[in-house]
């Protein structure tokens, strides 16, 4: 059976020490949910901290405690205090989390934050890797554990590791501002898979990887050195039946039986029999607008005055990250608006809020969202929010308003709930007024759409999705993979090589020998390019050809002096064995069209910083590799549809390559230059490289028995793919030694 191990910071158990005995109960939690009802195809482990500071065990207490997390499937990583102030207290929940829910003003940038979360990430990583066998899958859980996708791949390639996080991905104007942003992106880039729960997340991150990392991104493929990484969105869901039925049945006895929140309610306040009551949980977070909800539901109370005394709001925070300053200061605000709003509108017969700063039993839980007939959930930013979805799945009669914030990545499945912005507070007070007046045939209408829906896609569709998910990537991955070329591929060329009289060998230049990356200079020929050039085209019967779609001048000044043969701008320029330039065409090649299409480019350039205008004898080439990516993308679409529409008719061709929009004579390109060279020898061995579209023709020119490699994993015609022009340099260094071994053995 197929193994997956689920990594996340917690443990979805509980330690409890009762009586000298120690007890591990299982979480009742959504994530374990979904995830156990995938365990059921594979045999899996969970990994993550076990909520317990090792210092406080004994030897005996700790042995204790594994043996019957292994029972449930799960391996604890120990954490100390240090680690848990650093890194979880620190940079999870002072540095990630703030930021990536856009508040910046409260996020934190240090150092020992920052060491110590990679320290832990490395300490995950021990975990997993000692667990890993052939064939396995990792599928790790949210913000804390961004560097683990990575540090795993790293350590086992082999292994396919999917990665999903639970919060908002910010825009990448917040996200630059991480001191650590490269290593995240990278951190996460490790993943085959990654997984968010909003279309809005994911393009933020592929944004981020575009613009900080460079790297190419098709659809939603991210295109990396030697691997396809793939995003996707995934709402999470709930387990719709769990809390359904528990409310169906919740409601048959909720007469007798009362939960602790209700009796209190009754026991301290007056109630009036017709009283409605607006129901907010959340944990007490920033992000989930509290103190919006409370600003409010007092505008409500001074804009509609009738409805004082017929409404209550009844608002349970459950404490969370209490040793963080920012929700300790939080914790005052709210506690202090509720006395203030108290104060101001309470009568002898009312209490406008009942606020608990507690957690529940989850059969109370049910009980509140199934007799409350408003929830009122205002989050700021919130990645999900699953409270939403399990007050619509808790009503058990279909009636009931959601009051939903349209920041909260559920707002997109749930539009049938009154939609609301958390800053304006009008809006907020009218659609309470709304849902207080909405008829109940209406209620059950929107709320029958909502729940098919949540049903439809609960938890374990979720998590059954992003494992099929995970399959899809690697069938993906191995269509890319599928023309690399191995160990029997290489001894192939080489005997081909060693046995061939006559060889010819067309390389293109750009990302083929060089690297083509964001900098230029990078893209000049280095010594060792010229070592291996010269020591290529002096072996016998060995004709190289460099063929690219330069300027025929750059490569005077690169290559003039050597005697390799240059073909230059797409094969419109031939210089073979040292002597001149000359064209391959013939003379009358029409340029007149260059001084209409010249403007037109000219007016991409001026709008796009970073971007500029190549003029070639017959062609003309826009850059954009050094604008902003996403603008760049834009633009060069923009620019292929006005290339297109002016050059009707002209004869000419718009070929897009790497970074670069061109416009040239449709009779020119390197598939008939090397058809050309091709023609006045009669080679044996015939080999083609090249990285990008220009490069297509010159592969299908050559035909089937010639040895074409691409560049980059990418669709191609070409028989082979070589990961990087480092992997072609090595290729080539390996066929000039494999020939001087075969003729120093003869020689001696
Ligand atoms: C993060 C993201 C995303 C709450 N009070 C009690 C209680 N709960 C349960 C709810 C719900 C869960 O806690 C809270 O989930 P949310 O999704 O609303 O919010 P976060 O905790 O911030 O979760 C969020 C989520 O991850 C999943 O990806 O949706 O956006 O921030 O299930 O029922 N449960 C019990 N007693 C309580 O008093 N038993």
């Amino acid at each position: 059976m197929e193994r997956l191990i689920i990594v996340s910071n917690r443990l979805p158990v509980k330690i409890k020490f009762e009586n000298d005995d120690i007890k591990v109960i299982p979480s009742e939690g959504g994530l374990a949910t979904g995830i156990k009802s995938v365990y059921k195809n594979y045999d899996g482990k969970w990994i993550g901290w076990a909520g317990i500071d090792p210092e406080t065990l004994s030897k005996k207490d700790k042995n204790k405690i594994n043996d019957y997390l292994a029972e449930e499937r799960c391996k604890p990583v120990y954490l100390s205090n240090e680690d848990i102030d650093n890194y979880y207290y620190g940079f999870s929940n002072r540095t990630i989390w703030p930021l990536f829910h856009y508040f910046n003003q409260y996020t934190h940038y240090n150092e020992t934050y920052w060491e110590s979360y990679k320290y832990v990430n490395n300490l995950f990583a021990e975990e997993v890797i000692k667990e890993l066998q052939p064939g396995d899958k990792v599928w790790i859980q949210d913000y804390h554990l961004l560097l683990l996708p990575n540090l795993i791949k790293q350590a086992r390639p082999d292994v396919d590791v999917g990665f999903f996080l639970h919060i908002p991905f910010p825009s990448y104007e917040l996200f630059r501002v991480l001191p650590w942003r490269e290593e995240i992106l990278r951190g996460m880039l490790g993943a085959d898979l990654l997984g968010f729960h909003d279309y809005d997340y994911e393009r933020h991150y592929l944004s981020c990887v575009r613009r900080l990392l460079g790297y190419d991104t098709l659809f939603n493929e991210i295109h990396l050195e030697n691997r396809i990484a793939i995003t996707d969105a995934f709402p999470m869901g709930i387990d719709y039946d769990k809390f359904h039925n528990m409310a169906v049945e919740s409601r048959q006895k909720s007469v007798k039986d009362k939960s602790s929140i209700r009796q209190e309610i009754e026991k301290n306040y007056l109630l009036t029999p017709d009283l409605k009551l607006i129901l907010s949980i959340d944990r007490l977070d920033y992000s989930k607008g509290i103190a919006h909800r409370l600003y409010a539901f007092e505008r409500f109370l001074e804009n509609y005055p009738d409805y004082r005394e017929k409404v209550s709001l009844l608002m349970l925070a459950v404490p969370s990250r209490i040793n963080v300053e920012q929700y300790q200061i939080m914790k005052s605000e709210v506690d202090e608006l509720v006395g203030r709003i108290n104060g101001k509108y309470s009568s002898i017969n009312w209490t406008p809020i009942w606020y608990f700063y507690r957690s529940l039993p989850f059969h109370e839980l049910i009980e509140l969202y199934n007799s409350c007939d408003i929830g009122l959930i205002t989050p700021v930013r919130d990645g999900m929010n699953l409270v939403a979805k399990e007050y619509v799945a808790a009503r058990s009669d279909g009636s009931g308003v959601l009051i939903l914030s349209e920041m909260a990545g559920a707002a997109k499945e749930l539009s049938e709930s009154i939609l609301i912005n958390p800053n304006n507070m009008n809006e907020i007070a009218s659609a309470i007024e709304h849902a207080l007046n909405m008829p109940r045939e209406e209620q059950q209408e929107r709320n029958k759409f909502m729940q098919e829906r949540i049903k439809r896609y609960d938890i374990k569709k979720w998590a059954s999705d992003f494992m099929k998910g995970m399959a899809n990537v690697k069938s993906l991955q191995e269509k890319y993979l599928g023309k690399k070329l191995t160990n029997h591929d290489r001894n192939t060329i080489y005997n081909k090589y060693l046995n061939a009289d006559k060889r010819i060998l067309f390389l293109d230049y750009d990302g083929t020998l060089v690297n083509y990356e964001r900098k230029p200079q990078h893209a000049k020929p280095d010594n060792d390019l010229y070592s291996l050039l010269d020591k290529l085209s002096q072996q016998e019967g060995n004709e190289i050809v460099i063929i690219s779609s330069r300027d025929k001048d750059i490569f005077e000044r690169w290559f003039g002096h050597t005697q390799y043969n240059l073909i230059a701008e797409h094969g419109m320029w031939i210089k073979e064995n040292g002597n001149d330039w000359a064209k391959l065409e013939e003379d009358d090649v029409n340029t007149e069209w260059k001084k209409f299409i010249k403007p037109a480019i000219q007016f991409y350039v001026d709008r796009t910083p970073g971007s500029f205008l190549e003029e070639k004898t017959f062609s003309m080439a826009w850059h954009y590799r050094k604008t902003d990516p996403d603008l760049g993308q834009q633009r060069a679409i923009d620019l292929k549809e006005e290339l297109a529409s002016q050059s009707a008719n002209l004869g000419l061709e718009i070929v897009e390559g790497n970074k670069v929009i061109e416009i040239k004579n449709s009779d020119i390109n390197k598939g008939k230059a090397a058809n050309h060279k091709i023609k006045k020898g009669n080679y044996d061995f015939v080999m083609a490289i090249g990285d990008d579209w220009t490069d297509e023709d010159l592969f299908g020119e050559l035909g089937q028995d010639a040895i074409t490699m691409k560049v980059g994993l990418k669709n191609t015609r070409a028989r082979y793919s070589l990961e990087s022009f480092q992997e072609v340099r090595n290729l080539l260094k390996e066929l000039i030694a494999t020939y001087e071994n075969k003729y120093d053995t003869v020689n001696h």
